[in-house]
């Protein structure tokens, strides 16, 4: 079984979406450890309830951000993971960092990339006046948010919707792709090959890659 790493800053609620995954056996993973670049991240005290290891590392006591992502490697290396899963972790990793976890790294990115790389995504979506906005799986690479893209998730945006509206819509979304593209690690099925993303069809299961969930649900123009 392939061992995880999940890095969090805050809620958790993604980290939480694995751990029900991985519960409920639709997740055939070894969930190592979690650690967080806050002290006071909701999602360490869920994790540390659900008898996962637990780690801490406050950024703000590096000198810079190569120190930071050092120490952070080191943390991580101890687990000895396969995959080291971004979710709703705050900090731009330097390159350094990202190559060495090149092709093992994830993120979850709360827009349809490459619209509305870094940070305020729904606020930017409102104010550009999209009408479909969504969330992206991608391999993680030195430029941000730029990382080949796994899978998406997208909603409709409607009449009305504040930034919490969408934030809300497209995090149950968040919650049905990330663990779908984690479990596709998981199985040997998906890889980063020479920068593209590439994955294989499940055996027996030719339906999974042509159709592996309703990921897109778009509303016709009311
Ligand atoms: N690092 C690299 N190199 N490449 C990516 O694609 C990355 C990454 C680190 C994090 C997540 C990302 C997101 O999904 C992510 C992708 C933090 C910021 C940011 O500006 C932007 C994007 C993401 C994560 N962080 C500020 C910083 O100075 C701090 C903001 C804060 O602490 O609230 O690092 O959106
Ligand atoms: C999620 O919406 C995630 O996509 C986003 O923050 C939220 C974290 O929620 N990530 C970023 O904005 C990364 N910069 P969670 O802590 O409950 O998973």
């Amino acid at each position: 079984m392939k061992n995880i790493v999940i890095l969090i800053s805050g809620r958790g609620s993604n980290m939480e979406a694995l751990i029900a995954a991985r519960d409920a056996g639709n997740l055939p993973v070894n969930i190592a450890a979690v650690i967080s670049n806050r002290p006071d991240a909701q999602g360490l005290e869920i994790a540390a309830k659900a008898g996962i290891a637990t780690h801490f590392i406050d950024h703000k006591a590096f000198a810079g951000r190569e120190a930071f992502d050092a120490a952070l490697a080191e943390c991580i290396d101890q687990f000895a993971p396969d995959l080291v899963v971004l979710a709703g972790f705050m900090r731009i990793l330097t390159e350094r960092f990202v190559g060495h976890y090149e092709g093992r790294l994830m993120n979850i990115h709360p827009s349809l990339l490459p619209s509305f790389p870094g940070l305020h995504t729904h606020q930017r979506a409102l104010e550009e006046g999209v009408r479909i906005h969504g969330c992206t799986v991608h391999f993680v690479t030195p430029t941000l948010d730029h990382g080949p893209v796994i899978i998406q998730a997208a909603i409709p945006v409607l009449d009305g919707d504040s930034e919490d509206d969408l934030a809300a819509r497209i995090l149950l979304q968040e919650h049905k792709i990330y663990p779908l593209a984690v479990r596709w690690f998981a199985e040997g099925r998906l890889r980063l090959e020479h920068g593209r993303v590439r994955l294989a069809a499940a055996l027996n299961d030719r339906a999974a890659l042509i159709s592996p969930e309703p990921v897109v649900t778009v509303l016709e123009n009311p």
